[in-house]
């Protein structure tokens, strides 16, 4: 079907556990190419969504104490809930355990069984657990450990459905010879070509040692294989087989993005499928690097997995999203460190962008009443030059951007709002102000808000907030994020608009006392158990010990000279007792009085500014600490009630 359509995925993530800053790279990058095709009037279709099946997550599952459901159902909320924070603007959601999923799979493996390209046989070799991948001999060594995770190997003998990837090795030689560009950067173009050319084997897609999988049409002893599954989660999304509008609209446009790790699965195998299904193999795939995080890969035994809504709760949704794509190439791997993520708001975002806007703003505050004069009166090569450069800007960037080069992209537009600024410095508009020269300011004035335009328009797949707070307070009606890059011209500002100088776009933030809080926060996170790491488990008889019980709040009184304390009476239904606690600063005596809280009654006394407290009210802290959210009961229950 004719027209500008585009189809953009990310991979869908396994649900063994939470979001992480990997994870938030992927989806933010997709969705910042999904916006810019937006503004550049294409049709966009964006999916994400979660792998639930295989034996993974059966066993994270196990370790939890929870069905496989419960456990998919519980945590794919913290990737909706995620992307959401992250203004990510994804048009579907995908899950593998949805009906509408598992229709597709089953109908893809019944059909290629009909037609011979899915066989049944059996497999014996090294199969890593954690990676559900067998590896053959040649890779794995004389010590038998995972090439992917180190871990070892086990070796098993199945009976297995195998997919006749073999036929199609020729077919995707042939393919990838004449699309060079199918695959990104070109170093993974390589590696992928290398790997088909050194032969491609049948693969395996069914298990019989795994229960928790889509069955298997016609031998339910077999559920097919998580990969083979989750792979077939983008066509479900373009509602194949049935729609075939929808199919022919999007299918032969489809980007898929994610990192190196998983490269093969959708270089070789996907494809495979996809030419044994007789559609097009993906479009484009692009493979971002990897994060390490201050030098060290991320895990959890080593306690430095980066949390995305910590990071968008300290720092801003817009200061992250804007980190993640300006720090390292598309393509590279990089490194992650707060300090960074901290040095780049202060420079690039507080100090140039904010400050053009600022100084900007204040000089129309100040000289022409509010209202952004027009550009009638003495232009001068100064202006005609950043005109110039705004329009050569806006080319440059549309090239980054059409060639997945986020940071190169961010470039350009940061070096017109450095030049811009630079251009305050030698127009001297104040100097202007002061003379009365109107005839020489307005056009000044002038450039400068359409700079500032121009930037936001550009900054707005990246930074979608921000570029509206800078529409607002240019006084310009519409939002940025939904203009159209072909339609951006310079002199489009509206005689007469009229700007609203607000908060600033980015405070700089105090390094010194930035680094003091840093410290705490990461002092709280030591002393927080890791939720993986059992090394604190207590015993039921030790967690009996704690008598936690249900208590009314009567009376709420500041403990004088302690700007944090609270005394606090309380009724326990069997007697009345007093309890001191330090949460004066989140909540006022009325916000608690009449509430039903958790008390714990067995504490020893302890002394707070002279006042006797008689137990602990129990209460969760974000990472921050600036919020706080105290334990209560769903419903009204005596007070003294205990809490098991
Ligand atoms: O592989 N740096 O899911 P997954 C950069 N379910 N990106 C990272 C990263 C890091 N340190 N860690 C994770 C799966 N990612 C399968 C996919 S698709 C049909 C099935 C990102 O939860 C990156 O995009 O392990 C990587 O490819 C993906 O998360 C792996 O997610």
């Amino acid at each position: 079907m004719p027209g500008k359509n585009f189809y953009i995925t990310t991979p869908i993530y396994y649900v063994n556990d939470v979001p992480h800053i990997g994870h938030a790279y992927t989806t933010i990058a997709s969705d910042v190419m999904a916006r810019y095709k937006r503004m550049c009037g294409f049709d966009v279709m964006f999916s994400t969504g979660t792998d639930e099946h295989g034996q993974k997550i059966q066993q994270a599952a196990d370790q939890r104490n929870m069905t496989a459901q419960q456990l998919v159902d519980s945590v794919m909320v913290n990737f909706k809930n995620l992307w959401k924070e992250l203004e990510i603007t994804n048009t579907d959601f995908v899950r593998t355990t949805e009906a509408r999923h598992e229709r597709v799979v089953q109908y893809i493996f019944s059909r290629l069984m009909e037609q011979g390209d899915i066989y049944k046989g059996s497999y014996e070799g090294w199969y890593c657990v954690p990676c559900e991948t067998y590896f053959p001999e040649s890779q794995i060594g004389g010590e038998k450990l995972c090439p992917d995770c180190g871990r070892p190997l086990q070796n098993m003998t199945e009976e297995s459905y195998f997919f006749r990837m073999s036929k199609y090795e020729r077919p995707l030689l042939d393919y990838y010879e004449k699309n060079p560009g199918a695959i990104l950067p070109q170093p993974r173009y390589n590696e992928v070509l290398s790997f088909i050319r050194s032969g491609l084997r049948d693969q395996s897609i069914s298990r019989t040692s795994v229960s928790w999988g889509v069955p298997l049409p016609g031998d339910e002893r077999h559920v097919i294989y998580v990969w083979f599954d989750a792979l077939i989660n983008y066509l479900t999304v373009c509602g194949y087989p049935d729609n075939e509008e929808l199919v022919e609209k999007y299918w032969p446009t489809v980007n898929h993005i994610m990192a190196k790790d998983i490269i093969r699965f959708h270089c070789i195998v996907w494809p495979a499928m996809l030419l044994a299904l007789g559609l097009n193999p993906p479009a484009k795939v692009f493979s971002h690097g990897w994060w390490t995080v201050e030098g060290e890969k991320m895990s959890k035994s080593r306690g430095n997995v980066v949390d995305p809504f910590e990071m968008a709760a300290l720092y801003g949704v817009d200061a992250f999203r804007y980190f993640l794509m300006r720090e390292i190439p598309f393509g590279s791997d990089g490194d992650f460190s707060e300090r960074a993520l901290v040095g780049r708001i202060n420079s690039d975002l507080a100090n140039d962008q904010g400050n053009l806007l600022n100084r900007t703003l204040q000089m129309i505050d100040n000289f022409t009443g509010g209202v952004v004069p027009s550009h009638s009166g003495t232009e001068e090569d100064l202006d005609r030059e950043i005109r110039a450069m705004a329009l050569a800007t806006l080319d440059s960037y549309r090239a980054r951007m059409d060639s997945y080069a986020f940071d190169e992209a961010l470039k350009e537009v940061w070096t017109l709002i450095r030049r811009a600024n630079k251009y305050i410095d030698e127009t001297m508009p104040w100097k202007l102000g002061k003379e009365g020269n109107l005839e020489r300011l307005g056009p000044v004035l002038n450039t400068l808000c359409e700079t500032l335009r121009f930037t936001a328009a550009m900054v707005s797949p990246f930074m979608p907030a921000t570029a509206r707070k800078i529409f607002d307070q240019l006084g310009l009606s519409g939002d940025p994020t939904e203009l159209l890059l072909d339609e951006l011209e310079w002199g489009q500002i509206p005689e007469g608009s009229r700007v609203s100088k607000k908060a600033v776009l980015f405070p700089r933030i105090d390094l010194k006392e930035w680094e003091k809080q840093k410290a705490e926060r990461d002092a709280r996170k030591g002393a927080t158990p890791d939720p993986g790491d059992h090394e604190d488990e207590v015993s039921i008889d030790d967690f009996k010990k704690i008598e936690l019980r249900v208590a009314r709040v009567v009376k709420v009184e500041p403990v004088p000279k302690a700007d944090k304390l609270y005394r606090m009476d309380l009724d326990l239904g069997y007697e009345r007792r007093t309890i001191v606690s330090g949460i004066r600063e989140f909540r006022t005596p009325e916000e608690l009085e009449g509430r039903q809280i958790i008390v714990i009654c067995n504490l020893k006394p302890a002394s707070l500014r002279g006042v006797v407290s008689n137990g602990m009210l129990l209460a969760a802290e974000t990472a921050d600490g600036k919020s706080l959210a105290l334990l209560t009961v769903d419903q009204e229950i005596a007070p003294g009630s205990r809490v098991h």
